[in-house]
């Protein structure tokens, strides 16, 4: 098999995956965005079809005055008996809970608490019946580590005290932990180091559940820290599965930097692919040596790194199970077809923890262009709507519209940690105003169309000042169209097309 990676591009971190019927299914985190957690299918673990979401609900998911990369944050996907389950916490208050369901095309369950804390939660469904829960963070006799205990999974409640099972492998940041039961082991593998450019990958095993778990040593079986000057960092958080053919796979995060040199990531972190290697003795490694690469061939229980294959250009549109929209959407404000949408904008103001009215796609490549046509006609005067390539409420890059008597003022906003620089303004008196985002690895253009249909440049921004090295947090950047009401509160159903 020969595959390129990110396997799933862009923003789609916290990878967990799991068999069932024949078939892969992969969940990533979503935290402030709605609906949450997208759910993907493949036949092969490389190419992946988006099939929904699990949290589409407000009952499930209130992210009202979420702030960016809160929310919803790693989960884990499970298939046992007949049954979906998707284990996660809810970082703003709600904690670790379940969802599931019996038809993975269709609704998941409403949540189902589980009264531990920590984050990062995972299932085991042992051979015996007995299912167990883990996170990271406290058991209940006060230590510090990754955390196990059994519960009844047909209400969440406890069976057992969680203990303390393992306190990693002398990394910082123990998280992600997913246990396994594989040929008479209990498996636990752990990310440590922190999701940055220390993050790694480490296993242990025991034939106890409750440990002592030995640790492997070849520890981390998964690092790109020492890989110097390569473009791929950050390779850690995984979930492993065997795949087609009894060959194994590793699903893990990793980021794509900027450039070689430069240490920026903007897309935030993404779905990679590795193989899997057992050893003789029941341990395994992982990639080309203990390494993620950017292209793989796998043969015979071997890897081979390929040449760097060149990454496709992005071209943006708006793709019904793909969209996101801001924290707790009124979907009554959202009228989305084939090429066109209508947006009907609110008080809520894009640079708040409001519930603005905004949908749009991750950006999945570092280069391409998102070009949108907005009918100023169908606009009310003093309103703002526009096209963003936005990281978060304080750092994201604009070409904003605002109507006024004789037509509109169109204007390249570049926020900065909360700080608005626009280098260009233009006027223009046409109904169908168009806008552009052009992106390169390093910067983004923002253009529009003038009365004399020339492209005009209204500035350009660096990316890396909308990279999570800069503005920190979880998440990386969406392309999206946002509409605001005017200062009465009025707004149009305003028509944007692409
Ligand atoms: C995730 C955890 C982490 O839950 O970041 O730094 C959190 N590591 O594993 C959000 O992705």
């Amino acid at each position: 098999m020969k595959f390129v990676n990110p396997v799933v591009r862009g923003f789609y971190p916290d990878p967990s995956v799991c068999k069932a019927n024949g078939k892969y299914y992969l969940v990533n985190s979503s935290f402030q965005y709605f609906p949450g957690l997208p759910i993907f299918e493949s036949d092969d673990l490389v190419n992946w079809t988006q099939v929904g979401h699990c949290l589409t609900r407000k009952s499930q998911l209130d992210l009202t005055e979420e702030r960016a990369s809160g929310g919803i944050y790693a989960p884990t996907i499970r298939f046992n008996n007949g049954r979906f389950y998707v284990v996660v916490t809810n970082t703003s208050g709600y904690g670790n809970f379940y969802v599931y369901t019996d038809d993975i095309y269709g609704e998941w369950s409403e949540p189902v608490k589980v009264a531990r804390g920590g984050i990062d939660p995972s299932l085991l469904f042992d051979t015996d019946g007995k299912t167990y829960f883990i996170s990271n963070g406290t058991d209940d006799f006060g230590e510090e580590g990754i955390s196990c205990c059994e519960i009844d999974i047909s209400t969440g409640k406890l069976l057992t005290k969680a203990k303390c099972i393992s306190k990693g492998c002398g990394g910082r940041y123990l998280e992600g932990p997913h246990l396994y039961k594989i040929n008479g082991f209990y498996y636990l593998m752990v990310a440590e180091g922190g999701t940055e450019y220390g993050h790694m990958e480490c296993i242990l095993r025991s034939k106890d559940i409750f440990g002592p778990y030995e640790k492997f040593e070849k520890n981390p079986i998964l690092t790109n820290r020492n890989l110097g000057g390569y473009h791929i960092q950050g390779a850690g958080h995984a979930d492993i599965v065997e795949g087609p053919n009894g060959q194994w796979y590793m699903v893990h995060l990793a980021f794509r930097q900027i450039s070689k040199w430069g240490q920026f990531h903007n897309l935030g972190r993404e779905t990679f692919l590795v193989p899997v290697f057992w050893t003789k003795d029941g341990w395994f490694t992982v990639g080309a040596e203990g390494t993620s690469r950017s292209a793989f061939e796998v043969n015979d229980g071997k890897c081979t790194i390929l040449p760097e294959p060149s990454y496709p250009e992005y071209k943006w549109a708006l793709g019904a199970k793909s969209a996101c929209y801001m924290r707790l959407p009124d979907y009554s404000n959202y009228e989305i077809k084939n090429n066109e949408c209508y947006l009907k904008g609110t008080s809520a103001k894009l640079s708040s923890k409001e519930n603005v009215t905004f949908v749009g796609m991750r950006q999945k490549e570092f280069t391409g262009t998102m070009n949108v046509t907005v009918d100023s006609s169908t606009m009310q005067e003093g309103q703002n709507v526009g096209i963003t390539a936005y990281m978060d409420e304080t750092n994201h890059y604009d070409v904003n519209v605002e109507k006024n008597s004789s037509g509109v003022t169109i204007s390249g906003n570049f926020y900065i940690g909360g700080k608005c620089f626009c280098d260009q303004k233009i006027s223009c008196s046409k109904k169908n105003i168009e806008l552009q985002i052009a992106t390169k690895n390093e910067g983004y253009t923002l253009l529009a169309k003038d009365d004399s249909e020339k492209y005009i440049s209204l500035g350009e921004g660096h990316s890396k000042y909308l990279s999570s090295e800069v503005t920190e947090g979880f998440t990386g950047v969406v392309l999206a169209l946002y509409a605001e009401a005017n200062s009465s509160g009025k707004s149009g159903n305003v028509k944007f097309s692409w």
